[in-house]
């Protein structure tokens, strides 16, 4: 397998999920701060020009991070990432919705690229004041829904590596999250599998 990732990235949270698993994989950086992902080569493995993007063995491309969430959990059952039972895997599969279909770009990409969303350079600031107010909110919602000391108890999921990459993003944009999320951010990078993804992607 190989993921493409951008260090810092929403990718990290895959990251995270294949050193959770421990199956090999490569590791193959690109950076959408260059505009890698906009090159021809990286457009003919993704043409939505997005990471992350997983490849399999024999060349099956998987896009969007809740699918190669969900499909490495569902082919590696025995890494324990998902509920047992259906609910619990859809009520996860909501977690990850909600992070990538909402958090993420409605709170975060607005204030990290202000400039896609603006009208005009004099509106920037208004874009990103509106991205961080509605990431505070979002996290509010996340730290309701945290039950600790994983997402879902006692029980470490898909949940956990997503809502990761978004502490992670807590301090570039200067916010404080909630006690629960900061507290569950100090447990989650005391995990080996996440200081390993750390460590290649600072490299
Ligand atoms: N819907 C996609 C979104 C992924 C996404 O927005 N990734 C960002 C990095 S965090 C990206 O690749 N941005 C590059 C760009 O927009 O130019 C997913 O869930 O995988």
């Amino acid at each position: 397998m190989k993921l493409f990732y951008s260090p810092g990235a929403c990718s990290l949270g895959i990251h995270v999920v294949l050193e959770e698993i421990g199956a090999p994989f490569t590791a193959q950086r690109i950076s959408t701060r260059d505009g890698s992902n906009l090159k021809p080569d990286y457009l003919a493995v993704n043409p939505k020009a997005k990471v992350p993007t997983l490849v399999l063995g024999d060349g099956t491309v998987i896009t969007e991070y809740p699918s190669i969430a969900m499909y490495l959990a569902r082919s590696n059952p025995t890494a324990g990432l998902l509920p047992e039972d259906l609910l619990g895997e859809i009520d996860c599969l909501s977690v990850l919705d909600y992070i990538t279909g909402t958090v993420h770009p409605m709170g975060f990409t607005r204030q990290f690229r202000a400039a896609r969303f603006a009208k005009d350079a004099a509106d920037e600031a208004r874009v990103i004041a509106d991205g961080k107010a509605a990431a505070e909110s979002y996290l509010q919602v996340l730290a309701a829904g945290l039950r600790g000391p994983w997402y879902f108890g006692a029980q470490y999921t898909l949940a956990d590596s997503a809502l990761f990459f978004i502490e992670q993003w807590c301090g570039r944009a200067q916010i404080t999250p909630p006690p629960a999320i900061s507290d569950h951010h100090r447990r989650m990078l005391a995990r080996p599998a996440v200081q390993r993804a750390l460590a290649t992607e600072s490299a």
